[in-house]
């Protein structure tokens, strides 16, 4: 048998998605027929040009008029844009710094992520603070803009916690490293914001419910493309698709799941599964923040308002690698970097902004500084975490004492006991 880790065979397998291309139609959920996007053809590890991507700003960062999507921003002037574009310059800040960090000792592991500004703040721009957010590790974009800051973001990293964050305060779950699990978290929280709704007696919400008074909460989680073959997936689709769930699903195809490319989880585009579950699909071009804005507003909108979940298939790019523990010029190549550079979330925007008279070099510089300003609140924060207990693993695990949890603390105690005060 092949291996499917042979880079001949990985491109033997991206045939099937061209071939699956010419099929691909919009029949389904959020999807348009409105002409392809006269951008270049991305062509990604599946070999696919999504022509029908949403897209509102072109690579070059010119605005592309949309019938369906531009309502959803019609409110995102240039001041928006500008927050969104600093809000990305410092996740991007964050992920250099956290990156240094693990480099110099500091943190045990950091899995970065370069390239993904435009998907994860665009769609955590769109959450009320009442949504609750279910997200994998790579989310630090995410949990950025939910208020986590400082030390809290590196906590799990630096390996003294289980969760740096209060998942109440921050309405962020702690992050998730079982591939896929929270999807079904997502979809059991959303239920319970029906339960609740039911309980209090509020009305049953309905399509026609404008923007801002939908009576409803809504989930949302986040997993990538790797995650899409996860049985825990498949079973949060279905359960969230019966039930009409208030929950939206971002997966961010960021075209890698480790070393194995998004052709060995699909031979269609992720966004076609949708169809197979009975809920609505749309991908988006993930490095263009507004388009993830717009479509991620619709998604939640429709999940508060009884129109169940939504799928939404961002289609971007890891530029760096899996972790700090990855390699990843062993599985893929410089000029798929390249491409993808091409294409950076960043740049676009600013370029957009530039092009608007919205953004100089001045502009520019003062963001910087204000992303190395958080940077460096990060550094001095690392450095005050203290060290947990000893005995902290064993706390907070059950709710009343249990034998088996108590035999192994003293178990642990006494192997400690073994080393001189200061070996500990
Ligand atoms: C249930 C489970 N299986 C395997 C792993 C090992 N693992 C860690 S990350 C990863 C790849 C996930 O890829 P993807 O969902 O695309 O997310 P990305 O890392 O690209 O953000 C795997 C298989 C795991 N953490 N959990
Ligand atoms: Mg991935």
């Amino acid at each position: 048998m092949p291996s499917t880790t042979d880079p001949r065979t990985r491109k033997h397998l991206s045939r099937a998605g061209k071939a699956h291309e010419a099929s691909v139609d919009s029949a389904h959920g959020g999807a348009r027929d409105h002409a392809p996007a006269t951008v270049s053809p991305v062509t990604t590890p599946q070999g696919l040009d999504p022509g029908d991507t949403v897209r509102l700003i072109d690579a070059d960062g010119v605005r592309r008029p949309d019938a369906t999507y531009d309502h959803w921003v019609e409110d995102v002037d240039h001041a928006a844009l500008l927050r969104l574009y600093e809000d990305m310059v410092v996740v991007r800040r964050i992920d250099t710094e956290a990156t240094a960090l693990q480099r110099q000792g500091q943190l045990a592991l950091w899995p970065p992520l370069l390239g993904q500004e435009a998907a994860q703040i665009g769609s955590a721009r769109a959450l009320d603070a009442d949504d609750f957010v279910f997200s994998s590790y790579r989310e630090h974009g995410v949990a950025h803009v939910r208020g986590i800051a400082g030390a809290d973001l590196v906590r799990v990293w630096r390996g003294v916690t289980g969760a740096g964050w209060d998942p109440h305060e921050a309405r962020m779950a702690p992050m998730q490293v079982i591939i896929g699990a929270q999807a079904l978290h997502a979809v059991g929280y959303a239920v319970g914001i029906m339960a609740d709704a039911e309980r209090a007696g509020r009305p049953s919400p309905d399509a026609g419910t404008a923007v801002g008074q939908e009576p409803t909460e809504a989930a949302i989680a986040y997993f990538g493309d790797g995650a899409t073959s996860q049985g825990d997936v498949a079973e949060a689709f279905t359960f969230a698709s019966t039930w009409s769930a208030p929950v939206v699903f971002f997966c961010q195809n960021n075209q890698w799941a480790i070393s194995e490319p998004v052709s060995l989880q699909s031979k269609v585009p992720l966004v076609e599964r949708a169809r197979g579950y009975g809920m609505p699909g749309v991908r988006v071009d993930g490095n263009d923040v507004l388009a993830v804005l717009a479509v991620t507003r619709e998604a939640l909108h429709r999940a508060r308002t009884g129109g169940g979940p939504t799928l939404i298939e961002a289609v971007t790019y890891r530029r760096g690698p899996h972790t700090t523990a990855d390699d990843p010029t062993r599985y893929r190549t410089s000029a798929e970097i390249e491409h993808w550079e091409a294409r950076d979330p960043v740049s676009r925007i600013a370029a957009y902004l530039r092009g608007e008279g919205a953004l100089d070099d001045d502009g520019e510089a003062s963001v910087q500084a204000a992303a190395d300003a958080v940077a460096g609140e990060l550094r001095a924060g690392v450095t005050t975490i203290a060290d947990p207990s000893w005995s902290a693993i064993f706390e907070e695990v059950y709710a009343e004492p249990h034998a088996g949890l108590e035999a192994e603390r003293d178990a642990y105690a006494r192997y400690l006991d073994g080393f001189e005060e200061g070996d500990r």
